[in-house]
């Protein structure tokens, strides 16, 4: 039996040292049907006098092939540790992944700078629905029924009296509705009619319009808050000039111009040879707009003006087709950086 037990110690011994499976040695010499186990079942025939020498060998067998396959088992862990080491090695001293940021888009650049003018003269940015009711949209705005702008032609109609806002100027008369002056309100946003698309038309556009209502609020005060604003917008040497114009909601009504900002006025091809570029459109807010709103046009006033975002972005960046500022080609934006 001793002799068994040796062959058993050097059968897991070799069995190791040719690295077969743990599990395999473990369960063929230690396992409840291994070798060793079998031995030791057998040891019922042995006699007084041998059995606990065999049985203290046969421990011994045990643990020695126990410790083994500990050993082994750990040496195999340290080997993987280090493989593991030498192959996710991790220099700190590589350059590191350059991270792709995006930018803003010109019109809303363009939107949040006139927005930081406008606050920082006292103004509040509001927004409305871009689906108004065609009271705000055109009754509210002094736009008589007959007007062209109200066809179906120009504008877009869900129902009968709900549109697609085509100004943002529903929003200065949910504004004076619902607030007493001191009024001072910029409303930027998407604004709707119904053109072809070409290299200057778009059905969907952006505008801002701004309004002020207060006592004694005149023209002058239109004509020096709109020099300040063009001035901060595209130069300190920035000019105005203002024509004679009809708006049904204001009276007197005004086109303005600001001077040239490529060629300060001198002609260049970005103004055609104009000097002037026309930016927006204002006046004095009309009575019948005013006491629509419950506002006494004998006690207050205001001026209101709007301009198209598109178009100042056009101008500044002296980009011909509109089209580039909706087909969002990576290309073309990251230009805007
Ligand atoms: C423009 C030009 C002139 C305007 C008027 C109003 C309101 F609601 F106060 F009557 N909001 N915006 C206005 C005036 C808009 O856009 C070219």
């Amino acid at each position: 039996m001793k002799e068994k037990l040796l062959a058993i110690k050097d059968a897991a011994e070799q069995m190791l040292a040719a690295n077969a499976p743990l599990e395999e040695v473990r369960v063929r010499f230690l396992g409840k049907k291994g070798e060793l186990t079998a031995v030791l079942r057998g040891m019922g025939s042995l006699s007084a006098e041998e059995r606990p020498i065999i049985g203290a060998l046969a421990n011994e067998i045990r643990q020695f092939i126990e410790q083994k396959i500990e050993a082994k088992a750990a040496e195999l862990k340290a080997k993987e540790n280090e493989k593991k080491l030498q192959s996710e090695k991790l220099d700190v001293t590589a350059p590191g992944k350059e991270i792709a940021f995006g930018s803003r888009h010109p019109l809303a650049a363009v939107e949040k700078e006139m927005c930081d003018i406008f606050r920082s003269m006292g103004f509040e940015v509001v927004e409305g629905p871009e689906v108004e009711y065609d009271y705000y949209n055109f009754q509210a705005l002094n736009i008589p029924e007959n007007h062209p702008a109200r066809d179906t032609q120009d504008t877009f109609y869900i129902t009968d009296n709900i549109l697609l806002r085509s100004q943002t100027s529903p929003v200065q008369v949910r504004t004076m509705e619902k607030k007493r002056p001191p009024i001072r309100v910029v409303s930027p946003g998407r604004v709707y009619r119904s053109d072809a698309v070409d290299a200057t038309h778009s059905p969907v556009f952006h505008q801002m319009e701004g309004l002020v209502v207060d006592k004694g609020i005149t023209m002058g005060d239109l004509k020096g808050m709109l020099e300040l604003f063009a001035k901060k917008m595209f130069g300190s040497e920035t000019k105005l000039r203002f024509r004679p114009h009809h708006f049904p909601f204001t009276e007197p009504s005004a086109e303005v111009d600001v001077s040239c900002f490529v060629c300060g006025g001198k002609g260049c091809r970005l103004c055609k040879g104009e000097g002037w570029i026309e930016i927006l459109g204002a006046g004095m807010v009309h009575p019948n707009v005013l006491r629509g709103c419950g506002i006494d046009p004998e006690e207050y006033s205001g001026f209101a003006f709007g301009m198209g975002i598109e178009r100042i972005v056009m101008r500044k960046w002296n980009i011909d087709d509109m089209r580039y500022l909706y087909e969002n080609d990576v290309r073309f934006l990251k230009q805007f950086k």
